[in-house]
């Protein structure tokens, strides 16, 4: 399929893809497919509004039934998923099978939401006063705003918009400029749910704000926006989290990550290798799941890095469309920059480079395929302890468990990270209190790739936020202490007395 056959058959014709502002270019080639229009302030200020007006009606249409909506959503999807996965490789990049994947993530999403909405459990608690009884409700928040970045361009709003909606939420999602395509064609297949779904779902219950940085702080710092959720770079989330908490709002942030492995003398080496590789090369290393450090043990090291770079070296890079291709692009040039200049400052920090460079340059001059690289390193140096969204894997050697652990934890971030060791003393060390610090932990398998079913999210800079599954749901509504009185007295709590 060529790209314009890609925009076609999710719906985007060519007619709108043009004269606009915004230039969206494919990392396949590096070629302009569309120019879009954004939105400006007062666009931005409108959707907004239409937000609070559909919040207004949708938080009392009973959870079961906004269900209903995201059971059709999911079929829509379903439907959607070929033309849907093969535009998000054509948009960002990753390769095929990761494209459907995504969309699977969103259809699975979809999944857990419509049963969610018949558990929107609360608790009963037992008052200390005769003829009380106390109870715990979760009540729609209101409208939530999604940030979402280019590597999981519509994974990541479906985690949020699932959850939004069927708690009651009507959702406002402004997309990374760089992906605006995909958004465009998600909200058409929202399009489709919502018509069949019928009247119960008011105007303005889903919507999409295209445009840059501004439309991003003006939802952040909108006290009619009750939620926004943000994914993304470390900056962007502190910029979100600094205007939402100055009004007091709430904010679920989900932001860097630097992921390491350690793999301990134990280690199944084979198992181990596979697992590297998909999670430091996969989405070509912008995951902010990614594994960016590997600790192993100097029992091992010999033994695996070898191996690995005979792995590195056969990786099939290239037109993320195509068939076999395990690596496709970057997303632009900046990052093709941003990886140069982190091996370079690697270096220069004592490491020694495996790897790396543009690859596939004749063939596309305008896009940045690169080599995956793998940096033995001396120690955790500041290079090491940043993201660089890239795939570059950092090498460290250590020589007992706490030092790897110390290691692992040891970087600003907390998002995801794993060990590979057959020793349950090991493992279970890893998980304690004492173990990784990070939101996801994982024991023989990679950083990255992970369920729907977990709450998803990090510690430290990563943001602290959770999406997806879990309890992660509470985040997207109120809750509600009530206690109610049923006897024919008024005792006080703590027993005071106050007779009038
Ligand atoms: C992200 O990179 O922003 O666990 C999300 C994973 C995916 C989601 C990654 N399910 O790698």
């Amino acid at each position: 399929m060529g790209h314009r056959d890609i925009l076609a058959a999710c719906g985007l014709a060519e007619g709108a893809l043009s004269g606009g502002d915004l230039a969206v270019t494919t990392p396949v080639d590096g070629s302009v497919i569309a120019q879009l229009s954004t939105d400006d302030a007062a666009a931005l200020a409108a959707k907004i509004e239409r937000a609070r007006a559909a919040f207004r009606a949708w938080r009392d249409v009973p959870a079961p039934r906004r269900g209903e909506l995201v059971r059709l959503l999911g079929e829509e999807l379903r439907a959607e998923k070929d033309n849907l996965g093969a535009l998000v490789t054509l948009e960002c990049g990753k390769i095929l099978p990761e494209g459907l994947g995504e969309v699977q993530e969103m259809i699975d999403i979809c999944d857990f939401a419509v049963g969610l909405s018949r558990q929107l459990h609360g608790l009963t608690i037992v008052s200390e006063r005769p003829g009380h009884a106390m109870r715990e409700t979760w009540l729609p928040m209101g409208v939530c705003g999604i940030i979402s970045a280019f590597n999981f361009p519509v994974a990541v709003w479906s985690w949020n918009a699932a959850l939004a909606l069927v708690c009651g939420d009507p959702v406002i999602w402004k997309p990374s400029e760089k992906t605006p395509l995909t958004a465009l064609a998600v909200q058409k297949i929202c399009e489709r749910a919502l018509a069949r779904f019928g009247d119960d779902a008011p105007e303005g219950l889903i919507q999409l704000a295209l445009g840059g940085r501004d439309i991003g702080e003006a939802l952040a710092a909108s006290p009619d926006v009750a939620i926004v959720s943000a994914t993304g770079s470390v900056p962007m989330g502190r910029a979100v989290a600094e205007s939402v908490a100055k009004r007091l709002g709430r904010s679920i942030l989900e932001l860097g990550g630097n992921n390491a492995m350690i793999v301990a003398p134990s280690a199944d080496l084979d198992l181990a290798l596979r697992a590297i590789t998909f999670s430091a090369v996969g989405t070509c290393g912008q995951r902010c799941t990614s594994l960016r450090r590997l600790i192993v043990h100097e029992e091992v090291y010999s033994a695996l890095l070898p191996k690995l770079k005979a792995v590195y070296d056969g990786l099939a890079i290239g037109d993320p469309l195509a068939g076999g291709t395990l690596v496709g692009p970057l997303i632009d040039g900046d990052a093709l920059a941003a990886m140069a200049a982190a091996l370079e400052e690697a270096e220069a920090q004592g490491g020694t480079v495996h790897g790396g460079g543009r690859a596939l340059e004749d063939e596309y001059p305008d896009a940045a395929y690169v080599r995956p690289a793998i940096v033995e390193m001396p120690g955790q140096s500041d290079i090491v302890r940043s993201e660089t969204f890239a795939p570059i894997l950092y090498a460290l050697r250590y020589r007992d468990l706490d030092e790897a652990i110390a290691l692992q934890n040891g970087v600003p971030q907390g998002l995801s990270s794993c060990i590979f060791s057959t020793d349950v003393r090991e493992t279970e060390a890893f998980l304690a209190a004492s173990g990784s610090d990070c939101g996801i932990a994982n024991v023989n398998i990679g950083p990255s790739g992970a369920e729907i079913g977990g709450a998803f999210g990090g510690e430290k800079e990563t943001g602290g936020g959770r999406e997806s599954g879990s309890d992660a749901w509470k985040a997207y509504m109120r809750r509600q202490t009530a206690t109610v009185n049923w006897s024919r007295d008024l005792p006080l709590a703590q027993g005071i007395t106050f007779d009038v």
